[in-house]
């Protein structure tokens, strides 16, 4: 059904929704290039996760436990899982991925394939379970809940035989069958070498783009918990930065080709990190970045870094960096021996979080004149105001042939500010490459800023706060119509 501009406009606009048809000028622009899924979609909005590192590693000191740990060792006294999840919480993450198993082996949850577990601790005289503990709370606290499982695995003798890959599979079944809905899934790219092996204590080397069978195991957590988002350095939802400092390229595409070293298509562990940092303009995947850094020098706690937990500022720092290019925060906060947040890390995370809320509470744009260049078929359905209304799924866009439009924010007074965020309509997929914000100064725009990707986020954060009475955002490069969700501006940080 095709209707005119007239009847558009006598028409209400909550009855529209079944009137669109190709070609129609009020039609929402065609999609362009690779487009996210529903549950990258869901991911993406997240922005801010949390990484739990804790393991024999916590009591051995060690970083990378050899596999030979006597599991009496595991015995975090204290351990207080809504403590945990409530620090974390504190300092805004939306999500918590646990490491169920590190590259030692030892399974903080009661495996039926292996006595390397927490039923050999002293822990709860054998009878805890650290998953159940953390997704438990993870859900009272309105967290989701995700796993780490190492693919290496130092301990078991089989490690490098398809016997391994078996187990490895049902230890990936009971984590992803027994502990309610989950976010996340981590594949890990550090893949063979030195290790105990039953008592071998050899150096075993696997292939790793034949050894684990991806395909295979990346179709189990498919079937078992369909909403769940599988990371690793090659996605298949959520690809690896490319880094362990948790910044994402200036540019940073959410599309992406990754390629592995000799060119060829990348597995976990053999992955171009430029081009995991940066992605793919134009790339044939969605597959946004995760920056997984740690509030300390390790991920796993040890007592030496207590003064080295990154500051307030370093984390907004990271935010920027990382939330601000269009990719998510994995910021990892290691319990420690007791089974807490150290009271360094948990007063860094909340400040943290105070300051960024701060930042974000009071968008200037909102109650602006909007003025755009352009609005598709001048409906109110795609027009300026679509972009202050805090509504992701709602947008301003141009016509097909208008790829360049430009906005004037008037605020009717002067007013002070230092960091804008864009938000593409990412369900359309990522057009705009490139943008430019311009202040009115002494009677003349003045460029302050100039942007690349934006994507699901791109914040400007100005080197200081400008006064000015109207902004002009000016969308220099798109191959096709923009279609553009929000567009903020602050004072803050
Ligand atoms: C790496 C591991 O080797 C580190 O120990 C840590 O778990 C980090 C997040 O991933 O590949
Ligand atoms: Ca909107």
């Amino acid at each position: 059904m095709t209707i005119t501009r007239r009847e558009f406009l006598s028409s209400s606009l909550l009855t529209l929704g079944c009137a669109y048809a190709a070609g129609d000028s009020f039609a929402p622009p065609a999609p362009f290039g690779a487009l996210p899924s529903t549950r990258q979609l869901r991911w993406q909005r997240m922005e801010t996760n949390a990484f739990l590192h804790f393991t024999v590693n916590t009591f051995t000191d060690k970083e990378w436990g050899d596999g030979d740990e006597d599991p009496k060792i595991f015995n975090p006294v204290g351990f207080d899982a809504d403590e945990i999840v409530l620090a974390l919480k504190a300092g805004g993450m939306k999500g918590a991925i646990l490491t169920c198993k590190h590259h030692d082996g030892f399974c903080l949850w009661p495996t039926h394939t292996t006595d390397h577990s927490i039923r050999s601790s002293l822990w709860k005289n054998g009878k805890g379970d650290v998953v159940r503990e953390i997704s438990e709370a993870a859900a009272r606290h309105g967290l989701k809940f995700g796993v780490y499982l190492s693919p290496w695995d130092r301990n078991r003798a089989d490690y490098g035989t398809p016997a391994y890959i078996a187990i490895y599979r049902q230890q990936l079944t009971e984590v992803l069958t027994g502990y309610g809905s989950i976010f996340e899934v981590w594949f890990d790219g550090a893949n063979g070498g030195k290790g105990y092996y039953g008592g071998a204590r050899e150096t075993r080397t696997i292939d790793k783009h034949t050894y684990y069978d991806w395909p295979t195991t990346w179709a189990l957590v498919r079937k078992l918990q369909p909403g769940a988002a599988i990371f690793s350095d090659a996605g298949p939802d959520i690809r690896w930065v490319g880094n362990e400092n948790g910044i994402a390229g200036e540019t940073c595409w959410e599309t992406c080709n990754p390629v592995a070293a000799d060119g060829g298509p990348a597995v976990p562990g053999d992955s171009q990190t430029g081009v995991l940092n940066a992605g793919t303009r134009f790339g044939s995947r969605w597959l946004p970045a995760e920056c997984d850094v740690s509030i300390r020098p390790g991920w796993f706690w040890h007592e030496r870094e207590d003064k080295q937990v990154k500051t307030p500022d370093q984390l907004i720092a990271l935010y920027f960096e990382s939330v601000g290019r269009g990719a998510n925060l994995l910021l990892n906060v290691p319990p420690n021996r007791q089974g807490h947040v150290s009271p360094q890390d948990a007063t860094a995370l909340a400040e943290f979080q105070r300051r960024i809320e701060t930042i974000f509470a009071n968008n200037m744009s909102v109650g602006a004149k909007l003025t755009p260049s352009n609005v598709r078929g001048e409906s109110p359905l795609f027009g300026a105001a679509n972009l202050v209304d805090g509504n992701s799924d709602t947008y301003w866009a141009t016509d097909d042939p208008v790829h360049t439009p430009e906005l004037v924010v008037d605020f009717g007074r002067s007013i002070r500010c230092n960091v804008f965020r864009l938000r593409e309509a990412i369900q359309l997929g990522q057009r705009i490459g490139a943008c430019a914000v311009d202040a009115w100064q002494q009677g003349a725009w003045t460029e302050i800023a100039q942007a690349t990707s934006i994507g699901w986020c791109r914040l400007i954060r100005l080197p200081a706060a400008i006064e000015t009475p109207r902004l002009r955002l000016r969308l220099t490069n798109s191959p096709v119509c923009i279609a553009l969700a929000e567009f903020g501006v602050f004072l803050g940080g």
